[in-house]
């Protein structure tokens, strides 16, 4: 089902001539109204009357993280406080964190944004959404959870953690729709695999929604055939509103973007220069219509590419490629460049082992080392080494040929590698904790 098919299936030329109004309008109101802008703008001779259509984008300032950081908390904000009406704040690794307020008209577009992916789920009265994000400062509990109150779906707001009472209540009360991380929706497989009370086909999921991190086809795989539910992913940030810049339809071949709302460009991130249609680079966007904070071509770091061609479901908007990951989850080891996101692929080709996995990197005698922590699922575990050899050998030789580099692997027991309610935290690279130090 299509949410608001008048935007989501309008003409490539409609849509243009829309993201041209909305853009002039929001560049006048940052120059206007916020300092930093005005300053940006004034330093690259740019005014607001440059800006004549979607084109020109490429003419304005870019914003990034440190910006907004330097602008803390507030300094972006465009309108008066009193036409504030909620915080939220996304934690990040170190620092501060990054701050997003919003005016009513923000929360109603936010709502709509998550409104038009819970859609492709058919989500609508009648509807249990359990909202397993977080809720707090965090986006994705309280995002999602206005998105099924706009779909006039039943909201169940469980929030993250206490995963025996969330399954119990998805049996009982009959949850259709799940929204939480996929880390999170894997855990929650778990516990349910665990319980005799309570089997997969006895509930009523139909759908998840499942984002705030990268995760492969394999986990999807995996969450489809465990929850019996389709996965659908569901994409966001802070910056922009939270959950719903783009989600993807029930065809799974990329996130469409709500692009009447956030305008994607691709650049290189070291010439900084837009890349070719189509090719991979990391993901900028501009808001069209966000009133508390307008943001002008920030930077996510979220590495990707867009997809022009049509999709089959209709929708005409440009399609976001599966995330990568970020710059900043990029391991340099032995000057390989390695993603996690990488390892769960390879590890999810392997049905003998959980999707679970934990990297250490570390600089030993000048060298850096790469250990890789997997489990075995429970009927091929063994804690006798020789009984672990014939599982690691073929996972260590496709991460070799794959990734390029050679890692340790340590098999552990089903359930060792510690599970997450929210964001799942895949590395430790022992390296920047000693340069932190020195
Ligand atoms: O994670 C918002 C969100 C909540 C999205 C719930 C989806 C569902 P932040 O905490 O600001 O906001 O983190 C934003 O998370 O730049 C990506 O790196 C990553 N991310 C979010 N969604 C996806 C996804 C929320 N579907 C950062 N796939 C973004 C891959 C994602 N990465």
């Amino acid at each position: 089902m299509i949410h608001n098919p008048e935007i989501e299936c309008m003409s490539r030329e409609d849509m243009r001539k829309l993201q041209s109004e909305r853009l002039q309008k929001t560049v006048k109101t940052c120059y206007e109204n916020v300092p930093f802008y005005k300053r940006k703008m004034d330093e690259m001779g740019v005014k607001p009357e440059d800006i004549k259509s979607i084109d020109d984008i490429v003419k304005l300032p870019f914003t990034t993280k440190h910006d907004l950081r330097d602008e803390y908390p507030f300094g972006l904000q465009a309108v008066p406080q009193s036409e504030i009406r909620r915080i939220h704040a996304s934690s990040g690794t170190t620092g501060k964190p990054v701050v997003g307020t919003y005016t009513e008209n923000d929360l109603k577009m936010w709502a709509e944004c998550v409104a038009r992916v819970l859609a492709v789920g058919d989500v609508g009265p009648g509807d249990i959404v359990q909202v397993a994000y977080g809720y707090g400062l965090f986006t994705g509990g309280l995002g999602a959870h206005d998105g099924a109150a706009l779909r006039g779906a039943i909201q169940l707001p469980t929030s993250s953690g206490n995963s025996e009472k969330q399954t119990m209540l998805m049996k009982d009360f009959g949850t259709t729709a799940l929204c939480c991380t996929p880390s999170y929706a894997l855990h929650l497989a778990e516990v349910i695999e665990k319980n005799p009370d309570i089997k997969p086909e006895d509930l009523k999921l139909r759908v998840g929604f499942f984002g705030a991190e990268p995760w492969t086809w394999g986990i999807r795989r995996e969450l489809e055939k465990k929850l019996h539910l389709k996965a659908i992913d569901i994409y966001g940030l802070t910056e922009m509103c939270g959950p719903g810049v783009g989600g993807e339809c029930q065809f799974q071949n990329g996130t469409h973007v709500a692009e009447d709302m956030f305008y994607p460009e691709i650049i290189n991130p070291e010439t900084l220069e837009p890349v070719a249609p189509g090719e991979e680079g990391e993901l900028v966007f501009t808001s069209l219509c966000k009133e508390a904070m307008p943001i002008l071509r920030y930077r996510t770091r979220d590495l990707t590419h867009l997809i022009y061609e049509p999709c089959e479901c209709g929708r005409t908007s440009v399609r976001l490629g599966k995330i990568l990951g970020r710059s900043d989850d990029m391991l340099i080891i032995r000057g390989v460049n390695v993603f996690p996101s990488q390892i769960e692929t390879v590890l999810t080709e392997f049905p003998v082992f959980t999707p679970q996995y934990f990297i250490t990197v570390d600089r030993k005698n000048n060298e850096d080392t790469f250990d890789l922590d997997v489990e075995l699922r429970a009927e091929y575990f063994s804690p006798n080494p020789s009984k672990q050899m014939p599982f690691i050998k073929p996972l260590y030789d496709r991460i070799v040929s794959m990734v390029g580099i050679k890692p340790n692997i340590h098999i552990k027991e089903p359930g060792n590698i510690e599970r997450s309610i929210g964001k799942a935290k895949h590395v430790l690279d022992k390296r920047t904790l000693l340069a932190d130090w020195k």
